[in-house]
């Protein structure tokens, strides 16, 4: 077998050997081979990580770094972001099968356009003087850092979910520890490496394991003020549940089962061609993609068909092919977990009307799923309960807009909403009944650092991006200030 690259953990500016000695494989989920040994660490690296980052917190260059100093800082890190793109996404798309074509646009621009953004933001963001309704108080607010934060992310996009946290977290001037997901840890690690030559050892560090073993000691640790986590209901539940203990504040950026609605005055073949770009590109493992398509049930025959018709040309392929459109699931488990939800559609009584199967391009494992497409799709199937995380597109007619609504936020999820319409007004009315935190007006997948993303209902709570992005890493403090001199009349 080929040598496996070792990723270590970072900890306080270098590279760190788990306590106890112990590796695991990350495998390439186009080859299906393990290509890289990663840390598995334990809550003694979890303690060493938070224990830097509060060092680098307290005392050292980074806590005598005012706001417009940390702006410059993160400037540059963003330069260094495009100065690495190819370095950085080359080892994503081999850590989880996600097309480079996807990610290097995304570290070129609007990825390294997250420091960009807070660096201009880091030095604005600030408290104010009150006019209380008090005699000889000066009050003014502070906007200040919780100190230690811990982000947790997800494997399917781990470059871009902990760039989102990074940038906002450091221009608040917090210190960092983050635990990626064990099915995706390298990316993470490659990005410590570029940002090391600027930042201060301990601001950012990364151990890496697994959930239980490394993501619950680190939430549970005392000296982690806060948490960003990024992943499942259940992963998210867990970690609430572990914050709630000691009250720590935390955003949750979680799953979804994001609806595409398609009315009657829109152009068919624009529908078709919108419906699938919401879901396929990323074989459906993004959290907000449209994977339940609401339809007029009129136009649904000729929908579906011409949907079938584009969504079946897709091409197949590894992710660094250069004409390939779609890519492999991130990893086995979920390949696995993904065709046992086809096969339980089926069961139910949905009707596959595209693909359903799995799929073995030239060269590859073969943990490709086709372009799905079920029919005769009912509420109380767990294809419209449940977030497959695939390609796999549920397709429910309706009569009318009170029912296209309700279909929508008939879940628990309330993450996204896809609209597809020639009316405005029919948008801005359907766009304010739909209960979920992102809405797609004849687009899908649009995003920028500048704009709030998060969930409704279970789908999370918070904010990431744009300013409320870094409110969510600040606290405000209260500040009373006598005016007056003389002896206070304590019973007064
Ligand atoms: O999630 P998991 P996955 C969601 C997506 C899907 C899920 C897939 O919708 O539901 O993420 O990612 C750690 N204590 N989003 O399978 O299993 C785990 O090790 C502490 C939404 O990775 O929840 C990993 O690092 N940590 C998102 C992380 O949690 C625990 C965009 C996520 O793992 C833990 C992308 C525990 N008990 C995917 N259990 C969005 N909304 O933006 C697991 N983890």
């Amino acid at each position: 077998m080929a040598d496996l690259i070792t990723y270590d953990a970072w900890i306080n500016g270098d590279w760190h050997q788990p306590v106890g000695g112990e590796y695991f494989d990350s495998v390439d989920p186009t080859s299906g081979k393990a290509w890289a040994r990663i840390a598995r660490c334990d809550k003694r690296d979890v303690d060493h990580a938070v224990k830097a980052a509060k060092h680098a917190f307290d005392a050292g260059e980074w806590s005598s770094m005012n706001a417009a100093d940390r702006g410059q800082l993160l400037w540059k890190m963003g330069d260094l972001i495009v100065e690495n793109a190819g370095e950085l996404a080359a080892v994503e798309t081999q850590d989880n099968g996600k097309r480079t074509a996807d990610i290097l646009p995304g570290l070129q621009s609007w990825l390294a356009e997250s420091f960009w953004y807070y660096a201009g933001l880091a030095d604005k963001i600030h408290g104010d003087v009150i006019p209380a309704n008090v005699t000889g108080i000066l009050n003014y607010t502070r906007r200040e850092p919780f100190g230690v934060v811990a982000s947790i992310t997800a494997w399917n996009s781990p470059l871009l979910i902990a760039i989102w946290k990074i940038a906002p977290a450091l221009a608040a001037g917090n210190t960092m520890v983050i635990k990626p997901s064990e099915h995706a840890s390298a990316s993470t690690l490659a990005l410590m490496k570029v940002l090391s030559e600027l930042i201060p050892p301990g601001v950012l560090n990364v151990v890496t394991g697994f959930g239980q073993e490394v993501g619950e000691p680190l939430v549970d640790h005392p000296e982690v003020r806060m948490i960003s986590f990024t992943g499942s209901i259940s992963g998210g539940r867990r970690v609430a549940e572990i914050a709630a203990r000691q009250i720590k504040p935390v955003v949750m950026e979680l799953g979804g089962k994001s609806p595409q609605i398609v009315f009657p005055d829109v152009k068919l073949d624009d529908a078709a061609h919108g419906v699938v770009m919401g879901l396929f590109p990323p074989a459906g493992q993004s959290c907000v993609a449209g994977s339940r398509l609401l339809v007029q049930k009129e136009m649904q025959d000729e929908l579906v068909h011409k949907i079938c018709a584009v969504a079946s040309q897709a091409r197949l392929g590894p992710p660094l092919g250069p004409d390939t459109q779609i890519g492999p699931m991130a990893n086995k488990p979920h390949f696995e977990r993904v065709m046992g939800y086809i096969e339980q559609a089926r069961n139910e009584g949905a009707e596959c009307v595209l693909g359903g199967k799995s799929a073995k391009p030239e060269g590859t494992a073969g943990w490709f799923i086709e372009p799905t497409v079920f029919r005769n799709v009912s509420p109380e199937m767990q294809l419209f309960r449940e977030e497959l995380f695939g390609p796999v597109l549920a397709v429910v007619p309706f009569e009318d807009e009170e029912e296209a609504v309700s279909l929508a936020n008939d879940t628990v999820y309330g993450l996204a909403a896809g609209i597809w319409t020639g009316d405005v007004t029919r948008a801005i009315r359907i766009a304010e009944r739909i209960q979920a935190g992102t809405i797609y007006v004849n687009n899908y997948f649009n995003s920028a650092t500048q704009s709030p993303v998060g969930g409704y209902k279970q789908s999370g709570y918070g904010r990431e991006n744009g300013i409320e992005g870094m409110l969510s890493f600040m606290q405000t403090k209260s500040v009373w200030l006598s005016t007056q001199h003389g002896t206070p009349n304590p019973f007064g």
